[in-house]
């Protein structure tokens, strides 16, 4: 070798692999107005459809009539219940084991529900012709609380379920009861509780709010009656799973169904789900023999499609007098509105709630939770956190702060004290998980000091006796949060969608000049998946991850996979991608060592090419090997270099993470300021150290969102008062405070590459840092809980409960 032969490392910083902050090769059609998103999907003849909704939240519907929508020129079709039941297709099931009306039928259960389908030549004759449906409704009684819709007397929400004292998850105690969900020993945990020094209770309700993202749902259906295929073009964060149920409920042929996600524009799961948008798209297809597109507006996307969290959940937690866990209580009371459409594992009817022990050792704990049926728009869907991880993560950092406060100690030493300890990895928690690895101590250790902890809080003391003085109208909070997600759902063993495992999956082809292309399961939806799964197989296979083209969301081509949310790319596709990686690497190893004629035991992999061990001047690079697959006849093995993984994680990942909130609040408006967000994330081995802090700033931001004003809010008869921008809070540059990121890594021991998820993280911590600060601003002046959102009028009004206005 001479002196130009590049190292290893250069070599390998050259491949743009794991660690590299690789700049979003997607970016360049994003930032050039080049995406291609549903609605840029115009074909000829294409008609549009729209829906009639219900003003009313629970009403009978005496009549229905499209005379005069039909008779408005340009207006092709309007579908209503009557029409779909004959195909069987007027309800459809629910990924929760419920079914859901597709188009109302007899009755109307939220408002905003879909009650008839309009297809029409172009958008404006729509509108139009949604105005000429007449609709004669009868109104009834309307629950939007779940405590009153479980009352003896409470009206009968799901008729079409009457006489049925079970569900898809066991008995039902109540006409408006969906389930009771319960984890751990709830004996000895009462036990404990019995015997404690102390025990702090506490109600923490985590509000309803929707996933909101900018590009709203949409689909565009096209039915092809010459060759029998149907191809759906949708903004589907899990298409595949569209592609099966959209078979098991036309009967068409699962190959004759092609399902895209083209560029998608936000699903923060909003976009799991089946909407019957989708549907009655397919069957004005099938009907007209015309392509029909349906684009749901602002007000459709937070009205009808799913919402999240709505979750009460009333704590109990015990320790002794010097502040040891000693158990922990949650019964939870879920409002799920009107239909049970949560997206979450068929076995898990709260989600991964039953992470609600968080970052603690807690030797006993209890879960029960409660599904009950409201008047308002079904869903429940993860909105940036594995399936209800935010809420476990919101009950027990709330939790933890009210025990503080009856210990009289300080939250961040109690949280230290009782942190599951690093030599107790992988440990199992009272409900049931594995935790994979963590480092907590060193996480929380950091954050402390790089927010200088002590010092805030002898300048929050200093300030409350100012504020007694009369010196000063503002105080300061110190909000803190360690949170533990659990991402990468799942073992196909205990975690399926609608009977499909979550496993993943990527397919690799290696092209004869040394480029790639790989296709996998999942879906982005602005992560930078394209930019990532390069960078795994650049380190894997040692061809430059400039060099690799990924692809995601088409049926036709993309092998099986269940999609992307949860935080499950990483962990489920990216191990997919790492493993399908080795394959090719194996077979390339054989293909070297016929190359250079030594046994394959005697190389070895160094960066991008194999050397014979002993020998590094005899080498055979990855383009040569590639080259060599097609045009030698090497004994024993086949042409080609490809290669395809179905991964199945023998356990979840588990993220986790040290946030810390100052903020300053002014008594007499209400207002804050978000003076420093330090957001410290350990997501195991970082593969691109750029997007995981683009990752924290968006979900931080939500947190932000969440904890701060974003809500989905409803007056007693079930009128929905957030529905357009104006009134729900989505932040915009000018309220969004600035972040400092932090790290540690603490690799996941069974993962392929060491990765956890990162992006639902920010949402999960993030929400109790914001909301804690708020609570920790009043604490001294003995606030315990106050609801979420945290808005100017919330926040003035516990100032005045207080009688800090007086
Ligand atoms: N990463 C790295 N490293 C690590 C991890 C991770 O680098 N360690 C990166 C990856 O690659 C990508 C990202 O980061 O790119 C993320 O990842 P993950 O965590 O794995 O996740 P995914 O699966 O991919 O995704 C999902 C998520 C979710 S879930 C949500 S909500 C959100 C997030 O993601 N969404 C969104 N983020 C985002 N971003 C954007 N831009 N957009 C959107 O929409 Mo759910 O469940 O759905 O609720």
């Amino acid at each position: 070798m001479n002196d130009q032969t590049p190292t290893s490392v250069e070599r390998a910083t050259k491949l743009k692999g794991l660690g590299h902050s690789r700049k979003r090769v997607e970016d360049v059609r994003f930032t050039q107005g080049k995406g291609n998103y549903v609605d840029d999907i115009k074909m000829p003849g294409m008609l549009f459809g729209d829906f009639v909704r219900s003003p009313y939240a629970h009403a009978r519907i005496k009549s229905i009539n499209i005379d005069a929508a039909m008779a408005l020129p340009g207006v092709v079709a309007v579908l209503t219940a009557k029409d779909l039941e004959p195909l069987g297709l007027h309800w459809m099931p629910t990924l929760a084991g419920d079914k859901q009306m597709v188009l109302a039928d007899g009755k109307v259960l939220f408002q905003g529900q879909e009650v008839a389908f309009v297809v029409a030549d172009d958008r404006y004759i729509n509108a139009d012709a949604i105005d000429l449906v007449e609709v004669e409704y009868e109104e009834l009684p309307v629950v939007t609380d779940p405590f009153k819709a479980l009352e003896p007397d409470a009206p009968v929400l799901r008729e079409d379920l009457a006489g049925q004292t079970s569900g898809a998850h066991g008995a039902r105690k109540h006409h408006n009861h969906i389930f009771l969900w319960e984890v751990g020993d709830e004996a000895a945990t009462d036990e404990v509780m019995a015997d404690a020094d102390v025990v702090a209770e506490e109600t923490v309700y985590y509000h309803r709010t929707h996933p909101c993202p900018l590009e709203t749902c949409g689909c565009v259906a096209s039915m092809d009656k010459v060759n029998g295929k149907l191809t759906l073009w949708g903004t589907f964060q899990a298409p595949h799973v569209v592609r099966t149920v959209a078979s098991l409920l036309s009967g068409i042929e699962e190959h004759n169904i092609r399902v895209v996600s083209p560029d998608i524009g936000g699903g923060f799961g909003n976009k799991v789900g089946v909407y019957p948008g989708y549907v009655c798209s397919i069957v004005a297809s099938i009907v007209t023999g015309r392509p029909v597109k349906w684009i749901e507006d602002r007000m459709d996307n937070l009205m009808a499609t799913a919402f999240a969290r709505d979750y009460w959940m009333k704590g109990k937690i015990s320790a002794t007098k010097d502040g040891k866990i000693t158990g922990l209580h949650c019964q939870v009371t879920a409002d799920h509105g009107a239909f049970d459409a949560c997206a979450d594992p068929t076995k898990f009817p709260a989600g991964f709630m039953s992470i609600c022990t968080g970052s603690y050792d807690i030797p006993v704990a209890y879960l029960g939770v409660d599904g009950v049926y409201t008047n308002k728009a079904p869903g429940g869907v993860s909105y940036r956190c594995s399936f209800r991880v935010t809420e476990a993560a919101y009950f027990i950092e709330r939790m933890i702060e009210v025990l503080a406060i009856k210990l009289g100690m300080d939250a961040a030493e109690l949280r230290a004290k009782n942190f599951i300890k690093k030599d107790q990895f992988p440990y199992q928690s009272a409900l049931g998980w594995e935790y994979d690895s963590g480092d907590y101590h060193t996480a929380w250790e950091k954050a402390l000091k790089a927010v200088d902890y002590d010092a805030l809080r002898v300048e929050q003391a200093e300030r409350v006796e100012a504020f007694k003085r009369g010196e000063t109208r503002k105080l300061l909070g110190i909000g803190l949060s360690h949170f533990t997600e659990i991402v990468g759902a799942g073992p196909v063993k205990n975690c399926d969608i609608l009977g499909m495992g979550m496993f993943d999956s990527c397919e690799i082809r290696i092209h004869p000049t040394g480029s790639a292309i790989a296709r996998l399961g999942t879906i982005s939806q602005g992560q930078g998946h394209a930019t990532t799964f390069a960078q795994i197989l650049a380190s894997e296979i040692g061809i430059s991850a400039d060099s690799i083209t990924i692809e995601e969301g088409d049926t036709d081509t993309a092998p099986y996979g269940l999609g992307t949310y949860g935080s499950r790319s990483t962990p489920v596709a990216g191990a997919a991608a790492a493993m399908a990686g080795r394959k090719i690497r194996a077979k390339a190893q054989m293909t070297a060592a016929y190359l250079l004629e030594v046994h394959d035991g005697d190389l070895e992999w160094d960066v991008d090419r194999f050397i014979v061990k002993g020998a590094p001047e005899q080498f055979k690079t990855m383009t040569e090997i590639a080259y060599a697959s097609y045009n030698q006849a090497i004994p024993g093995l086949e042409p080609g270099l490809e290669a395809v993984s179905y991964y199945d994680p023998p356990n979840m990942t588990y993220p986790f993470g040290a946030y810390i909130c100052v903020m300053e609040i002014d008594v007499d408006t209400g207002t804050h300021e978000v003076r420093r967000f330090y957001a410290l994330d350990d997501c195991g081995t970082r593969i691109n150290p750029m997007i995981i802090e683009g990752q924290v700033h968006g979900g931080a931001t939500e947190a932000y969102a969440i904890a701060m004003g974003q809500e989905l809010a409803y007056d007693e008869i079930g009128n929905v008062k957030t529905g357009t921008l104006m009134d729900f809070f989505l932040p915009t540059s000018w309220e969004t405070p600035t972040y400092e990121t932090d790290f540690t890594e603490t690799p996941s021991p069974h993962h392929p590459i060491g990765a956890k998820g990162v992006g639902e993280s920010p949402n999960v911590g993030g929400v109790p840092a914001f909301s804690n600060a708020v609570h920790d601003a009043f604490r001294p002046f003995g606030l315990k809980q106050s609801h979420m959102p945290h808005d100017q009028w919330r926040i003035w009004k516990i100032a005045n409960d207080l009688g800090l206005h007086s």
